[in-house]
């Protein structure tokens, strides 16, 4: 009997201990599973929200909101797993947010962007660091303004690659290009916001759509800047198509080809083939 009292209390006593020892080892052991040193990476950006002056069809020449003057703005790009830190500064002449299309910012949406909803809005001659954290986002998003009608030229790509060592789930392609599809007002941007919100009619129609910010060869005036990308026959080319537009569905469609839709907003899709794609404002797609 105090043979077994003992034995059992011994047991117990190990048992107690490999617990611990379990309970302290766990944590370590998940830990050394799950880190692999240099996967996951931290990316810094600066935005200087700017006027810039753009002109398009036939010297219609005017001011816009810029991020860094550029119009479409930087593409911002990481690898799933990494983390971004954008300083917004804002020179422009108005309060502004810059919004993480599609990202899910899990425990974390104080830097999400939409005025008054998750963050006030960056004051004129003030900057904020906002942080984008990419845990299941993977291929295709967009950044834009999320302030009255600002995004219309205050937006750009947000490139999502696979985390070393993993792929895409489709065959390899010989380059990339994106394409922001979007429109150009010849008025001031903030006047057609206006206009809407006082008559309570619909938005002013756009002059032009546009592809990276340029309108079609079509378009007057516009022949000689139409974008352009060089392909050669027979390769393989992925093309990251986001809608930028403030209210235009776009048919998108490559003469002569069929597309195949290998993903959209940062998730892959079963791969479809059509020949064309017809994207709303706000969606992406990445097509072979
Ligand atoms: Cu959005």
């Amino acid at each position: 009997m105090l043979g077994f009292c003992c034995d059992f209390g011994y047991v117990l006593t190990l048992l107690l201990s490999g617990l611990f020892v379990i309970q302290l080892v766990s944590p370590l052991m998940l830990f050394g599973i799950f880190y692999r040193p240099g996967s996951a990476k931290t990316h810094h950006y600066t935005f200087v929200i700017k006027e810039a002056t753009y002109a398009r069809l036939c010297n219609h020449t005017k001011t816009i909101l810029t991020v860094n003057g550029l119009y479409p703005g930087p593409t911002v790009s990481a690898r799933k797993g990494d983390i971004v830190y954008v300083q917004v500064i804002n020179k422009g002449n108005k309060n502004i947010t810059i919004h993480w299309h599609g990202v899910n910012q899990p425990r974390d949406p104080w830097s999400d962007g939409p005025e008054y909803i998750t963050q006030c809005p960056i004051l004129s001659g003030a900057n904020f660091t906002q942080r984008i954290q990419f845990t299941e986002e993977e291929g295709t998003l967009w950044w834009h303004a999320h302030t009255e009608f600002d995004r219309a030229t205050v937006h750009g790509a947000i490139v999502i690659y696979p985390k070393f060592g993993t792929s895409s789930p489709f065959p390899k392609t010989h380059k990339e290009f994106t394409l922001i599809l979007g429109e150009w007002w010849n008025a001031n941007i903030t006047d057609v916001y206006d206009n809407a919100m006082q008559s309570g009619c619909d938005f002013q129609i756009s002059d032009a759509n546009t592809i990276n910010g340029q309108p079609g060869d079509f378009a007057p005036c516009s022949a000689n800047d139409t974008f352009k990308v060089q392909v050669e026959q027979g390769k393989r080319y992925l093309f990251r198509v986001i809608n930028s537009a403030m209210r235009t569905e776009f048919f998108f469609a490559i003469a002569g080809h069929n597309v195949t839709v290998v993903g959209s907003d940062a998730s892959y899709t079963k791969p479809y083939v059509n020949e064309y794609i017809m994207i709303t404002p706000g969606q992406t797609f990445d097509l072979l």
